[in-house]
């Protein structure tokens, strides 16, 4: 610890903390300008905040693992909060084998397949919010299009969705410290834990939907009956709250900059970059750990084996090393390379499906609405990892 010291900055600060969580562009960016890694004492901590730093932490996973967990729990030492996700706690080669069947599941071709209907749910969403022209955007908008689309997708009944927003504020507050705000979200999932469990069932899902097609995966005996629940889980760990709060930040991000607005509306071609950049501009997952498999060195820092790395990826998404301008909302740069998918072999096996639906939702408002007026202050919900909105109070002047 003492050369630890000696050589890293070290900075008091709780990325954890309410304060952190509703406002971290300030952190992020003395964190980002202290160094190449960066020493946290309230967790015993590693961190990097610089694009260049995320992005070989996030690629080379034969020393940074994912089987202890990617959270700040370290599962060598602690029990995990749940079964370990087959997907996202596990390393090759175990990992590479479910990863090679929900990547099948999830591939462009079958996604493609969801356009149509994805598209036509849009038109009639916005048809129908067109109508009253001033709504609360998180719940009519932003949780409305993902919760009806992806489980449609997935196979689910309509009945208990809302479990699903349960389930994956849990599982999101669940990566970063036991702090109030997940022992909270913990208390409110407990009542619904079994319908989810029960919801990753065969008899759950619908022929034909991406959970039957896991399913049909155990049938040839690529994996086991056991695991085919558990790849269910993870769509649903991951597919609701990441999706919703990609197009509540886009859409708060765009009514603040009506300039940028604009340029989408007059060449709604700009969708798909639009969100792209919403994304980069606004890292719905702020937060992703790995653990140190054998000593490492990262830029001449050395770091031990076995323990915590930090990646703040909303830092190294506005990391002026990479990006010009990085604190300015642009719907004309394209921003390859931003990392809210993460980066390497766990990078997001969803993220094709995630950025059909954001450029359907934004296609779809630059077509039919000519402004997006914020009528009040927004509220975020605090999340432990997720950059969250309660509500978001707007008003769609039609085209
Ligand atoms: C999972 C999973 C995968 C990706 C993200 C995520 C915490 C969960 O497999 O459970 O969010």
């Amino acid at each position: 610890m003492e050369a630890v010291a000696t050589q890293i900055p070290r900075i008091d600060v709780d990325p954890f903390s309410d304060d952190m969580l509703d406002e971290p562009y300030a952190m992020h960016e003395i964190v980002r300008e202290a160094g190449p890694v960066v020493f946290i004492p309230k967790y015993d901590l590693h961190v990097v905040a610089r694009h260049a730093q995320v992005q070989s932490v996030l690629t080379n996973w034969e020393s940074f693992i994912s089987s202890a967990g990617v959270g700040l729990a370290n599962f060598r030492h602690e029990a995990p909060f749940r079964p370990k996700s087959l997907l996202l706690e596990a390393d090759p080669p175990d990992h590479t084998v479910v990863r090679t069947v929900i990547s099948r599941v999830m591939s462009p071709k079958t996604i493609q397949q969801l356009r149509d209907l994805f598209e036509a749910e849009a038109e009639s969403m916005f048809d129908r919010l067109l109508e009253k022209r001033q709504i609360e955007g998180v719940k009519e908008l932003a949780e409305h299009f993902p919760l009806k689309v992806f489980p449609d997708a997935v196979g689910l009944e309509t009945e208990g969705r809302d479990n699903l927003l349960l389930y994956g504020d849990m599982v999101f507050n669940a990566l970063g410290p036991r702090n109030e705000l997940f022992e909270k979200s913990m208390e409110r999932f407990k009542p619904v834990s079994s319908w989810v469990m029960d919801h990753c069932e065969r008899k759950a899902l619908r022929p034909g939907g991406l959970g039957h097609l896991i399913y049909q995966a155990a049938d040839t005996g690529e994996i086991t009956p056991e695991q085919a629940p558990m790849l269910v889980r993870s769509f649903l760990s991951a597919g609701v709250d990441t999706t919703i709060n990609g197009i509540a930040n886009v859409l708060l991000t765009l009514a603040r900059h009506p300039g940028e607005y604009a340029k989408l509306h007059a060449n709604p071609a700009l969708a798909r970059q639009t969100f792209e950049e919403g994304l980069r501009y606004e890292s719905i997952v702020q937060t992703i750990f790995r653990t140190t498999s054998r000593p490492v060195e990262i830029d001449g820092v050395q770091i031990d084996a076995d323990r915590k790395v930090l990646s703040l990826l909303g830092a190294a998404n506005r990391d002026p090393r990479k990006w010009p301008e990085p604190n300015r909302f642009n719907v004309e740069r394209n921003p390859v390379g931003h990392v809210v998918f993460g980066a390497g072999i766990h990078g997001c096996v969803g993220q094709i499906i995630a950025r059909m639906e954001g450029e359907i939702v934004l296609r779809t408002l630059a077509r039919k609405v000519k402004r997006i007026e914020l009528t009040a202050r927004h509220e975020r919900h605090l999340n432990n990892s997720l950059r969250a909105m309660r509500t978001l109070p707007l008003e769609l002047v039609p085209a």
